[in-house]
C-alpha cells in the first residue's frame, strides 16, 4: 500500500469503567513494537506521547464511574483527533473504549470540514449503544456509539460538532447486546453483524457490503477495535471477555480486506488491559492486525495453488 503518514495518539484513559488497567495499555504496545512494525511496512510514523484529560468543573455521579474524568478526556481527545486528522492518520492507543466518544467525535468534525461523511465499524462483541441513563454498570465505555450518533442524554458533555449517521455505522462480532441497548438499536438503522451471522456467511461478506457503501458515499472510515472482538483464547487481555470471538485470522481476514479498500482513515485500539496479559501475546496480536490493515501481507498477491 502506499506510505501513510500515521500518528500514534496514547490514549491511557481508564476512566470508562471500574476495572483498572488499560492506563497501560500505549505503553503495551509501544513496547509491542507498534510503530516498528509500520515502520517497516514503509510508513512514517510519528509517536505523538500521551494525552492528558482536560480538567472539568463538574462533581462525581453517584451512579456513573468517573464522570468528571470521562468528560475531560472527550474534550481533549476530540481536540487531538481533529489536530492528528490534518496531518494524517490517526491511530489512537487506549485506553478503554470511552475514549471512542473523543477519537470518534474528532474524526467526524474533520470528516464534515473535508465535506465527506464518516463511516464508523464497531469490531466488539458489545454494541456499546448504552446512554448515561440506560446503562446499569455505570461504565461509560458502555456508551460512545450513542454518544457520537447523538442519542439524547449526554448533557455532561461536550455536544459533538458533527455527528456520525447510525446507517454509517457497521457493527461485528456482537455477541453481548444488553436489553436496553437491544431494544434502541432495534428501530434505528445500523448494520448489525452478530456472530451467528459471522458463522453463516463467513465474516468477508458483510464487510464487503459495508465497504461498498462507504465507497459510495466517497465516506471516510474510522475503525475501532475492542480487543474482545476476538475470541478470550487468543485474546486474553481484557477485562470484558465474551466466549465465541472471532478467531485470530477472521481478525486478520477483516484487516487485509480494510487494507485492500484503501478506505480506513483512523483507528482506536481499545481496551487492551496488559494487566491481564500473557506474556505480551494480546498486545502483540492487536500489533499484528494493525500491522495487517496497513499492508502487511503473507504473500504479496493472492495465492492460487489450489
Ligand atoms: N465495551 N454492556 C456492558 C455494560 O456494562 O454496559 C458491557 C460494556 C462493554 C464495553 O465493550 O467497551
Ligand atoms: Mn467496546
Ligand atoms: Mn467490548
Ligand atoms: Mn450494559
Amino acid at each position: 500500500m502506499n506510505m501513510t503518514n500515521i500518528f500514534l495518539v496514547g490514549a491511557p484513559m481508564d476512566s470508562g469503567k471500574k476495572r483498572q488497567g488499560c492506563r497501560m495499555g500505549p505503553d503495551a504496545y509501544r513496547v509491542a513494537g507498534l510503530a516498528e512494525a509500520l515502520t517497516e511496512l514503509g510508513h512514517e510514523v510519528h509517536d505523538l506521547g500521551d494525552v492528558a484529560p482536560d480538567v472539568v468543573d463538574l462533581p462525581e455521579h453517584e451512579h456513573l464511574v468517573s464522570l468528571p474524568d470521562c468528560v475531560g478526556w472527550t474534550h481533549a481527545l476530540t481536540r487531538v483527533a481533529q489536530e492528528a486528522a490534518g496531518k494524517g492518520m490517526p491511530i489512537f492507543m487506549g485506553g478503554d473504549h470511552a475514549l471512542s466518544m473523543g477519537s470518534v467525535a474528532g474524526m467526524a468534525a474533520h470528516a464534515k470540514a473535508q465535506g465527506r461523511p464518516l463511516f464508523v465499524l464497531w469490531l466488539d462483541a458489545h454494541s456499546d449503544f448504552h446512554t448515561p441513563q440506560s446503562t446499569a454498570s455505570g461504565n461509560l465505555h458502555g456508551t460512545p456509539v450513542a454518544y457520537f450518533t447523538g442519542q439524547d442524554g449526554f448533557d455532561d458533555f461536550p455536544a459533538p460538532s458533527a455527528l456520525v449517521e447510525i446507517e454509517h455505522v457497521g457493527m461485528m462480532g456482537l455477541r453481548s447486546v444488553d436489553p436496553a441497548e437491544h431494544a434502541a438499536l432495534a428501530d434505528q438503522h445500523a448494520m448489525l453483524v452478530d456472530m451467528r451471522a459471522i458463522d453463516e456467511h463467513g465474516i468477508k461478506a458483510p464487510l464487503v457490503a459495508f465497504l461498498e457503501k462507504v465507497r459510495a458515499a466517497n465516506g471516510m472510515l474510522h475503525v475501532s477495535l475492542d480487543v474482545d472482538f476476538l475470541d478470550p483464547s487468543v485474546a486474553p487481555a481484557v477485562g470484558t471477555t465474551v466466549p465465541g470471538g472471532a478467531t485470530e485470522r477472521e481478525g486478520h481476514l477483516v484487516m487485509e480486506l480494510l487494507c485492500d479498500s484503501g478506505l480506513v482513515t483512523s483507528l482506536d485500539l481499545v481496551e487492551l488491559n496488559p494487566f491481564l496479559d500473557e506474556r505480551g501475546r494480546t498486545a502483540k496480536l492487536m500489533v499484528d492486525l494493525t500491522a495487517s490493515l496497513m499492508g502487511r501481507r503473507i504473500f504479496d498477491r493472492p495465492t492460487r495453488s489450489f
